[in-house]
């Protein structure tokens, strides 16, 4: 890792009082977990921290409206936070929380370290104070009539009827949210951070970051063009962390002061609970750490500009190496879809979807260089398309075929020369590490995916259902690389689908100790050793598509041409079984006629195997054949489907089967 030893990775620290959506993981959760986990593989030393921030008006407000105490509102959040993020795969080292008397400590620190050195500099202003209350008021425990407009309901920082920006002392009327009591004038006296003394230092440091990605950089030259301004630093709040310095009870360190301090408090954290509480200073203060911040666009000035101002100020810590931040995905066209039932909070979605094909979807559509867009239809499109047809295929293609003609085991390879599609996949493997280190994961796992293609290929042109029929040895070597290429997958897709990458371990029946990025193209399993057992790894998504609905009834009709395209035919059912692994499938051979057909019908939960063997049924004969769950479908049965219930179509003692039905 050219200069660097080690790698601290943050990302960064949501509110914990609101619950996390698809928005906040590709803004930073999932690029930072993605690259993470490539270096897990890479056995770089890593270390990947996050937590709640449990500070800030924000989360007085939501206490004060829910009629609860701030701490009952972070402890809500926060635990429900930190399972969404393991259900979705996310593998912080560390989901720490700002309300923890450690970040207290280290951010009394951290401000006293710059208070002691005179850096900060005190300002008196006027605020308003409630002697009901026995508080200073901040802008949004405010409200009052609006000067510009006269809407009455005018908050202390905006006025949501004309937008405007106000504070609070221009409200007229003001009054507190907290008691109703009409507040008072008073003189406060705040910290502020000297940020305009850093400015020519910043612009000299960002300058050296030729890396960056220009939404950053941009972002950063807009500040320094219009100029950076000192910044307040304390609040005349109650809830947060108290100012350590005689004469400022009352008054707490701004929240977003103390927040990144948190990345240094989780790391204190997470070192005690290993038993090496010193070693936090070797990721914070020791030049050879690389630092890497990922953040969602709107948090930029924070951690490009104010951190590492800090940091400079505080001396002694390293500063970020990158801030690759992303831009927006935008939910579903904005609508949330709440009508068909679809969150978008990640603790509903990872009850509902394989927590893989969420991040497949998510990573594919990376707001990487602009805001993009996050679909239901592009999940399923995502899954049916790509993960099914192309992962999920040459996994199953393989395993079935060994299973199938080699007693369900990994054949010997006696011929044992390498075939070509391994230079492709280590070439393949170079690519992928480029895209990866340079925070470009789109196209990281655009190339993760084309081993995948690269490996149906390779099957489809060995043609081993062919081979083997004149050259055991040869149809083994063939289906014994294929199988080295799923090991290769499973390494190679574990960044960004690490549970399919387990099921795959599971389904060679093999353990993950083979399982690091330099095994990519390698031969890794033990021939002769038994698989384990075959699992469908992505099955079809169906989504009830959303223009159902809106489909008026002339759009409904058809011509009697129309109808007549489809074959409807009397058949006897022959054979019923039920299908392995799923509740509503029964596998069907009928007979039509003089020919027989296999058909897989969504019966299972109302029918047993036993009601409809032999019974006559109508199906659609000209149906094109399908696959549900690996099997092939060629034809369809009639039935009749209201209130839960499902009747099958039958044409009992009438006709014997193969009848025209119209
Ligand atoms: N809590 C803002 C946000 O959740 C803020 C981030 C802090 S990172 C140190 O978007
Ligand atoms: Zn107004």
């Amino acid at each position: 890792m050219e200069k660097f030893e080690r790698l601290l990775v943050t990302a960064a620290l949501p509110y914990a009082n609101g619950y996390i959506h698809l928005g906040h993981i590709a803004g930073a959760y999932l690029p930072a977990d993605i690259y993470v986990r490539f270096k897990r593989l890479c056995k770089e030393d890593v270390i990947f921290i996050s937590g709640s921030d449990e500070h800030g008006t924000a989360i007085e407000i939501s206490a004060m409206k829910e009629k609860v105490t701030p701490k009952e509102i972070i402890d809500k959040f926060h635990y429900a936070n930190k399972e969404a993020f393991a259900g979705l795969g996310i593998s912080f080292d560390i989901y720490s929380r700002t309300s923890n008397p450690i970040h207290h400590k280290t951010s009394q620190d951290f401000f006293l370290n710059l208070y002691d050195k005179d850096l900060l500099v005190q300002k008196s202003e006027k605020q308003l104070y409630s002697e009901k209350d026995k508080r200073f008021l901040a802008d949004r425990f405010v409200e009052g009539t609006c000067p510009i407009c006269g809407y009455e309901e005018a908050r202390g920082d905006q006025c949501e009827n004309c937008g405007s920006n106000l504070s609070p002392l221009e409200l007229i009327n003001p009054k507190s949210k907290i008691s109703g009591d009409t507040p008072v004038v008073k003189e406060s006296v705040n910290f502020f951070f000297p940020l305009e003394k850093f400015q020519p230092q910043l612009v000299e440091w960002i300058k050296t970051k030729k890396n960056w990605k220009s939404n950053v950089k941009n972002y950063c030259e807009g500040w320094f063009k219009t100029g950076l301004k000192d910044r307040a630093i304390t609040r005349d709040l109650d809830w947060g962390v108290k100012i350590p310095v005689k004469g400022f009870e009352g008054k707490v360190i701004y929240v977003w002061f103390e927040a990144p301090i948190g990345y240094i408090s989780a790391t204190k954290e997470l070192f005690i609970k290993k038993g090496t509480p010193e070693m936090w200073e070797k990721y914070w203060c020791d030049d050879k750490t690389k630092l890497v911040h990922f953040i969602g666009k709107d948090n930029i000035i924070f951690h490009a500009i104010v951190f590492p101002a800090m940091l400079m100020a505080h001396g002694g810590y390293i500063l970020a190496d990158n801030v690759p931040a992303n831009e927006f995905l935008n939910l579903d066209g904005g609508k949330l879809s709440k009508s068909k039932g679809h969150g978008i909070l990640v603790k509903d979605v990872v009850k509902e979807y394989n927590p893989d094909v969420i991040r497949y979807t998510i990573a594919a559509n990376m707001p990487e260089n602009k805001d993009s867009d996050f679909t239901w239809e592009d999940l399923q499109n995502k899954n049916n398309n790509e993960l099914a047809a192309i992962l999920g295929n040459f996994i199953n293609r393989t395993v079935v075929f060994a299973k199938t003609k080699f007693d369900n085991k990994i054949p010997n390879s006696k011929v044992g020369a390498k075939p070509e599609v391994f230079d492709y996949i280590v070439n393949q493997k170079k690519v992928i590490e480029d895209c990866l280190d340079n925070y470009r994961f789109r196209d990281g796992l655009n190339e993760i995916m084309n081993i995948a293609r690269a490996a149906n290929k390779y099957f489809n042109d060995s043609e081993p259902w062919k081979v083997i029929k004149s050259d055991v040895d040869t149809c083994g070597e063939i289906i014994y690389n294929c199988l080295e290429i799923c090991h290769t997958l499973a390494i190679a897709i574990f960044p960004v689908l690490p549970f399919t990458s387990e099921r795959i371990l599971r389904i060679l029946n093999t353990d993950n100790s083979k399982i690091e990025w330099d095994n990519i193209g390698k031969y890794c399993l033990e021939q002769g050793k038994e698989l384990g057992e075959d699992v469908i790894l992505f099955p079809q998504i169906e989504l009830q598509a959303a223009k159902e609905e809106e489909v008026k009834e002339e759009d409904n009709l058809i011509t009697i041409d129309d109808f007549k395209k489809v074959q409807l035919r009397t058949a006897v059912v022959i054979q019923a079984e039920k299908v392995e692994k799923s509740k509503k499938l029964l596998k069907l051979r009928v007979k039509c006629g003089n020919k027989e057909k296999q058909i897989i019908a969504g019966i299972a939960e109302f029918y047993t195997p036993e009601e409809i063997l032999n019974k006559n049924i109508v199906i659609v004969d000209n149906l094109k054949p399908a696959k549900l769950m690996g099997l092939e479908s060629q034809g369809m049965l009639l039935a009749a489907k209201a209130d839960g219930k499902l009747k099958i179509i039958t044409a009992d003692g009438e006709f014997s089967d193969g009848a025209d039905v119209s």
